[in-house]
């Protein structure tokens, strides 16, 4: 009891709540992962370059446990993940591929699904940013997106993509996916300023996002992901 109500006390503003970590999202049937996952390095970088996924074991591995808040607004509580820090990865394998002169601004991570988050590198190097393989004890699942997932927590659940495969650094801002008014999400997305959408006002958004939760669980529910 005491643990929930210690939850219930610190959620952002506007979220609920729910049993669980429920699928959300992505699509209906799992994207194919490669028996050799990698990473494709790209953009401002010298020259692209492709990372096995077996060289995360070369850099120091790292657990948390955060919170972890859709901007439809529930959120599940109490996450164990385990993998490598975003920082770490960034300076030991990105940024040795950077020209001298590169300022980079925005990261981009791709899913082996075509989904695009784009961060600022500034929130990207946060110490709770997270390339995570692993969930609650068990090899990350491909349910909630092996072989491997951004975790961002201090950011809403769209930046926090699965099944990567790809990771692009720019110097200005790439254009946002994804531009119906309504869903015109908000770039930076953090969830403590409650930065839901990038247009519409927050109090509008709530009731609205909150209307597609039944629907898209009902929709990622569906297709063969156990
Ligand atoms: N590759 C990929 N990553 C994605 C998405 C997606 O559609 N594809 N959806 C995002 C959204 S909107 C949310 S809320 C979270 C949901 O994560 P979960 O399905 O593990 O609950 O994944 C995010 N990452
Ligand atoms: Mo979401």
């Amino acid at each position: 009891m005491c643990g929930s109500l210690r939850s219930v006390t610190q959620l952002p503003p506007g979220q609920r709540t729910v049993d669980g970590f429920p699928r959300f999202g992505g699509p209906v049937k799992p994207p194919a992962v490669p028996a050799d996952p990698a990473l494709d390095i790209t953009g401002a970088v010298r020259e692209p370059v492709t990372v096995p996924l077996s060289v995360l074991s070369t850099l120091p591995r790292t657990e948390q446990t955060s919170d972890f808040h859709c901007v439809a607004g529930w959120s599940a509580i109490g996450l164990r993940w385990a993998g490598v820090g975003f920082a770490a990865f960034y300076r030991s394998i990105i940024e040795p591929q950077l020209p001298q002169s590169a300022a980079v601004m925005h990261i981009v991570f791709r899913g082996l699904d075509g989904y695009r988050a784009i961060v600022f590198l500034e929130d990207a190097l946060q110490t709770d940013v997270m390339l995570a393989d692993r969930l609650d004890d068990e090899p990350l699942s491909l349910k909630h997106g092996a072989p491997l997932r951004l975790v961002i927590p201090r950011q809403y659940g769209y930046l926090n993509a699965k099944h990567l495969c790809a990771i692009e650094v720019h110097a200005s801002a790439p254009p946002i996916p994804l531009n119906l008014v309504l869903f015109r999400q908000h770039p930076r997305a953090r969830v403590w300023r409650e930065e839901r959408n990038g247009i519409l006002p927050t109090i509008l958004v709530r009731p609205i996002y909150r209307s597609l939760i039944r629907p898209f669980m009902r929709r990622s529910a569906r297709g063969n992901w156990d």
